[in-house]
């Protein structure tokens, strides 16, 4: 989400990959195919009956690489900016529980005065979004975890210009951005409703390391939630849809190894989740801009970490 690199040639270069079935023999050593909650113990769960003001932090990316906005629109702050405030705890059926977080992002339309953001005076960019993380740009992260298996619960939706994603951030990238790792467990374009894209990015040198695929998911996923997963251990990380993991061209799981996994545990670094609806500006802006699509809501259900 950085934008050093375009990330179109992951997903051009990705086969894009059917799931595998569940009752796929099992590989060698670990098996991945597992529900890979099991016999793991659950960290965290926020399943968003309300929205906890000390878990997450809300505006740009926690970063000093620069300003933290990416895309089209600006993420506001949890109080909202221009006018609008995109984050809501909303009643929804689909939910396990019936209630769900709710990012929106909402055409302003006119000049903006968001500080920071590259877009307040181009039409194109004026949009207001969010995005929730666990971690403040001073360096502060307020849950995090080495290890273990992180999972959304997630309605991306439909819309020409969004783009919906659950990742993660190592913590030593905040204060020192020189290097970092990127988890993305899932990316997703509005308008690409059968797609996703799940990607590692060791950014910077030395060891500069990247690794992605496009998933071919078995049916629309802005009809409803599922549940995108990302295994973290101790030296790789392995990618899950509806618990069931990703396969590689052949069938076998993915699996990418990090080839900082030694730095990591060596400055006792931790991984920590955002919760994004950004827009995209790779793609030309509608035009006329629909009225149906001047408004578009990310839904999450929970999120867990199991370690
Ligand atoms: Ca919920």
């Amino acid at each position: 989400m950085t934008g050093r690199l375009d990330r179109r040639m992951f997903l051009g270069a990705a086969a894009a990959a059917a799931i595998l079935p569940a009752s796929h023999p099992a590989a060698a050593g670990t098996d991945l195919r597992e529900d890979p909650t099991r016999g793991r113990s659950l960290a965290f769960r926020d399943d968003f009956t309300r929205l906890d003001e000390g878990t997450w932090h809300a505006g740009p990316k926690a970063t000093t690489f620069d300003s933290g906005f990416y895309g089209r629109s600006a993420f506001a702050p949890l109080n909202g900016a221009e006018g609008f405030n995109p984050y809501a705890i909303v009643d929804d059926p689909l939910a396990d529980d019936g209630r769900a977080l709710q990012i929106s992002a909402k055409h302003i339309g006119r000049p903006m005065r968001v500080y920071g953001y590259h877009g307040n005076q181009l039409p194109e960019f004026q949009w207001i979004s969010g995005n929730l993380q666990t971690a403040r740009r001073n360096g502060i992260v307020m849950k995090g975890w080495r290890r273990g298996y992180f999972e959304a619960r997630m309605h991306v939706p439909r819309h020409p210009l969004a783009w919906s994603a659950f990742w993660m951030m190592n913590g030593r990238s905040i204060l020192y951005p020189k290097t970092s790792i990127e988890i993305d467990v899932i990316e997703h374009k509005g308008f690409e409703p059968m797609l996703y894209g799940t990607y590692l990015h060791e950014w910077g040198q030395p060891g500069e390391h990247h690794e992605g695929v496009g998933v071919q998911a078995p049916v629309d996923l802005t009809e409803g939630y599922h549940r995108y997963g990302m295994l973290v251990t101790e030296e790789a990380c392995i990618p899950y849809l509806d618990r069931k993991p990703v396969p590689q061209p052949g069938g076998a799981p993915l699996r990418w190894a990090i080839g900082r996994s030694a730095e990591l545990d060596r400055d006792g670094d931790v991984f920590w989740p955002l919760l994004t609806l950004a827009l995209r500006t790779d793609v030309p802006y509608p035009d006329p801009l629909r009225d149906e699509d001047k408004l578009v809501h990310l839904r999450v259900d929970e999120v867990s970490v199991y370690v």
